[in-house]
């Protein structure tokens, strides 16, 4: 059986999509962060960062949200959530999944955690820049989704539902992503899905959701 380690909203949400629109069998596990449960022994012998998600599978073990993202796209390809190997839009679904992770995702992590970076006197301003960065990031996307109704492909990939994780946690910067018209129309094609309402309503998490 499938387990997908999870806290409401967090990076679990994108593989909780996933799951929900694979619609496969899976148990959730919470991970309860204000009791500090992801730096147990047991948590950190799944996950060494500690952090949320992690997914198992029996033994299997996978941490890195987008990581279980792909693991599931590609166990159950009937799902239709990645493009074939080897194709230029499986390429390009790679390429946006990995722009989201370590530049989108990696910038909203400095914007939360400003604490991790600098003196708290220089808190405020370094979330002003990482905002910025931020902004820049969904700007590009927004332009890229011009005459396209998602990343790449011909249908919603991982990496559309990656975005929609994204796109929910830039609510909290100066320019959020229901400023970008194009993202945002995405996000409301997304956000219709029964399976993104679903999860959030699993997660006890209440609209707007972006
Ligand atoms: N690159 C990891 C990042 C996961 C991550 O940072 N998770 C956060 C929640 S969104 C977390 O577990 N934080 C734990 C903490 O703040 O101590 C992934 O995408 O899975």
């Amino acid at each position: 059986m499938y387990r997908l380690y999870y806290s409401p909203g967090l990076a679990s949400l994108a593989p909780h999509f996933v799951l929900k629109e694979i619609g496969v069998a899976h148990e959730l596990m919470l991970v309860d962060r204000s009791l500090g449960q992801h730096k147990t022994a047991d948590y950190l012998a799944l996950n060494p960062n500690g952090r949320i998600p992690t997914f198992t599978d029996g033994t299997f073990v996978l941490f890195e949200s987008a990581a279980i993202c792909l693991h599931l796209a590609d166990r159950h390809p009937e799902a239709r959530l990645i493009a074939g190997l080897g194709t230029d839009a499986r390429s390009h679904q790679y390429q946006w999944l990995t722009f989201l992770t370590n530049t989108l995702q990696a910038d909203l992590w400095q914007f939360f955690r400003p604490e991790f970076y600098v003196e708290p006197e220089r808190q405020g301003a370094f979330k002003t820049v990482m905002g910025g960065h931020v902004a820049r990031h969904l700007e590009v996307i927004d332009r890229h989704l011009e005459g396209r109704d998602w990343l790449a492909g011909d249908g919603p990939s991982v990496a559309d539902f990656y975005l929609f994780m994204l796109g929910r946690w830039s609510r909290h910067i100066a320019r959020p992503t229901r400023t970008f018209p194009r993202l945002l129309r995405l996000m409301e094609r997304l956000g219709e899905r029964r399976s993104i309402l679903e999860a959030f309503a699993i997660e006890r998490i209440s609209a707007p959701y972006y």
